[in-house]
């Protein structure tokens, strides 16, 4: 290569270094880290619509003093057709999507079966869950409903912010052991933890110490070089170790013997899977089907349509009310109100347009269905366009005259449009 080529090449990195340099400091500079998606956006939108449904979601309140009470609630359903690329959830955990403990998790429930460990779930089941949280840390802050599958990962449901106020210097997390004491597991034992690490630190420190006040490593490296290892060693140094070695065993012997005496009754920590939880009982189970004839999407847009045959088998009119997918909830305002303050960004209050209503007991209807919002494209479940397997799914909620809901898990391929 010639010289002037080697220049080129040169100045090139140069100007490559400084724009790279200066897009970085630019960055760091302008960007403002805003708390808006808590990772559930960026997560495929065929996962999200094909795995777990949250329905019926009530959070108990917006705002919160600490150390009180705080419940997410409500249900979900597990999606029949379950992707391939997360495993079935047979060891599932139900979690809370937050920043970190900013509440404490009091208890969770499944079908009121207590849940601190692992479950499995059936896929196609409805359940209910519970969990009860308790205000740790003041702010506001974003709180999702969450389950954790082994082998595929955790599945985000819809968030929605509370607030947290008061002192948290006040926070305590008290509870009383089978063995009579009350404790705060906010700081309990931690001064045994520090105490016992911080005298063990100072041991092997001070023994370091002892050695480091003589010349450590030049003057000894020659000494032993010339084979005049005399005095390295003294006789001082050999009772040191001889003490340390006989300190350190008896106090070995008399912190065990002492936790011992002190905490006489310990146990394992306890572990394994809760095993299946059986899914509830719906209304209107095996009464209403429906089957998705077809279904499609604009990109780019905010619609997702779809034609579905629905059959009414049960002895009520049953009335298209809502629909959801991907913690979107499209409802159809004539029929369907939202009871529990569900998350804005979430909702679209009239975003369902349906072509028939209503399905008297024994028909069967061939029904448009069109949900549009925002929402379709700021959750990015338009993304859809993106993954490998444009199948949708989620669930139509019908609704008799007396406000009970039948829901039809819907499903299928969803075909883009480019006109
Ligand atoms: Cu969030």
């Amino acid at each position: 290569m010639k010289d002037a080529d080697v220049q080129v090449i040169k100045n090139k990195v140069k100007k490559w270094l400084a724009i790279g340099f200066t897009a970085t400091i630019a960055s760091s500079i302008f960007y403002v880290p805003t708390a808006a998606a808590h990772g559930e956006k960026s997560q495929a939108a065929f996962l999200r619509m094909r795995t777990i449904h949250w329905y019926d979601l009530k959070w108990s309140a917006d705002s919160v003093a600490i150390n009180d009470t705080y419940s997410l609630s409500g249900k979900f359903h597990v999606f029949s057709e379950w992707p391939e690329a997360v495993s079935l959830p047979r060891v599932s955990f139900l979690n809370i999507g937050q920043p970190g403990p900013v509440f404490v998790r009091t208890a969770a429930y499944i079908n009121d079966v207590f849940v601190p460990r692992s479950v499995g779930i059936e896929t196609g089941g409805d359940y209910t869950f519970h969990v009860d949280l308790k205000a740790r840390r003041v702010g506001e802050w974003h709180i999702h409903a969450m389950m954790n599958v082994e082998g595929g990962g955790p599945l985000i449901g819809p968030g929605k912010w509370v607030t947290i106020t008061g002192n948290e210097r006040d926070f305590t997390d008290k509870v009383t052991t089978l063995t009579g004491q009350t404790v705060d597991l906010e700081n309990v034992n931690l001064g045994t933890v520090v105490g016992w690490h911080l005298f063990w630190l100072i041991i092997g420190l001070s023994w370091m110490v002892w050695w480091v006040r003589r010349p450590l490593f030049l003057s000894r490296y020659m000494r032993i070089e010339e084979g005049d290892t005399e005095g390295l060693i003294t006789e001082a140094d050999k009772k040191a170790g001889l003490a340390v070695l006989v300190g350190v065993l008896v106090i070995i012997m008399y912190g065990y013997k002492s936790s011992e005496s002190e905490f006489p009754i310990t146990i394992p920590l306890q572990a394994g899977l809760l095993g299946d939880i059986a899914s509830i009982e719906m209304p209107y189970k095996g009464k209403v089907t429906g089957r998705v004839i077809s279904a499609g999407y604009r990109v780019p847009g905010r619609t997702i349509k779809f034609k579905v045959e629905i059959t009414n088998n049960s002895d009520k009119v049953l009335s298209v009310g809502s629909f959801e997918t991907g913690g979107v909830r499209f409802l159809n305002s004539k029929v369907t109100k939202d009871k529990y303050g569900y998350p804005e960004e979430l909702l679209a209050p009239d975003g369902l347009e349906v072509s028939q209503q209503d399905i008297g007991p024994g028909e069967t209807a061939v029904i448009d269905i069109t949900g549009t919002d925002a929402a379709w494209e700021v959750q990015r479940l338009a993304d859809v366009i993106y993954d490998p397997d444009s199948r949708f799914g989620g669930l139509l909620f019908l609704v008799d005259p007396d406000g009970n809901e039948a829901i039809i898990e819907v499903g299928g391929p969803l075909i883009p449009t480019f006109a």
